[in-house]
């Protein structure tokens, strides 16, 4: 499978506005800043597909990619936004948890995790929460441009402990240097017919 016809449908900030059709759903997740537009970007192959980090308005809500008619990419709201009040937290669990909960459309979630850093809190509270709803994960560390392949995998092993994930569940990519897209779609393609 190859990111062919790619267009972005729609931004949804709440639960009525969510997608509701028969396509598969695979959504991605990660602390604000991590890499997820980014990522998108480089598996579209369009540099201007999701919008970077430059649009802050943009990255607290739901947005839908539709990828070769089969199945939407979906881009959520990053955790751990620095300057989100507590409040703007609390709005960000609950569109969270109404996407997450009782969603048979979604077949998998990327978790993105920056390659160079340890799992925040928050990292492994989102790893438990999905766990806890057996929403199937794939960890994707990204930008792995910025360090050596020694550190990587020494990063990928303490990563692997540290959240029990095996190694064939985690991807590295790198959008600098264009790696790990092609790992990345054939491990999706576990989850989702196409
Ligand atoms: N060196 C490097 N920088 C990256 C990579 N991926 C993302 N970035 C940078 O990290 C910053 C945050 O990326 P963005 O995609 O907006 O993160 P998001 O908040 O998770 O959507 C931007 O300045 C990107 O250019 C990568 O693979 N390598
Ligand atoms: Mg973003």
């Amino acid at each position: 499978m190859r990111f062919i016809n790619v267009s972005f449908i729609k931004s949804a900030s709440k639960k009525a506005e969510f997608i509701l059709d028969d396509l598969s759903q695979v959504a991605i997740v990660g602390r604000s800043n991590v890499g997820k537009s980014s990522l998108i970007n480089m598996l579209t192959n369009n540099s201007k597909m999701a919008k970077t980090s430059s649009t802050p308005g943009r990255t607290r809500l739901v947005n839908y990619f539709n990828v070769n008619n089969q199945f939407y990419l979906v881009d959520l709201p990053g955790y751990g936004y620095a300057k989100a009040s507590k409040g703007m937290t609390s709005a960000w669990d609950s569109v969270m948890n109404d996407y997450f909960v009782d969603n048979e459309r979604l077949k998998v979630v990327l978790l993105l995790l920056d390659s160079r850093h340890k799992p925040t809190d928050l990292d492994r509270q989102m790893v438990d929460y999905l766990a806890g709803l057996e929403i199937p994960v794939l960890l994707v560390l990204t930008k792995i441009d910025k360090i050596s392949r020694s550190e990587l995998n020494l990063n990928i092993s303490s990563i692997s402990k540290d959240l029990r994930f095996s190694r064939e569940r985690i991807v590295s990519t790198s959008v600098l240097k264009k790696l790990g897209a092609v790992e990345l779609t054939k491990a999706l393609e576990e989850f989702i017919n196409v």
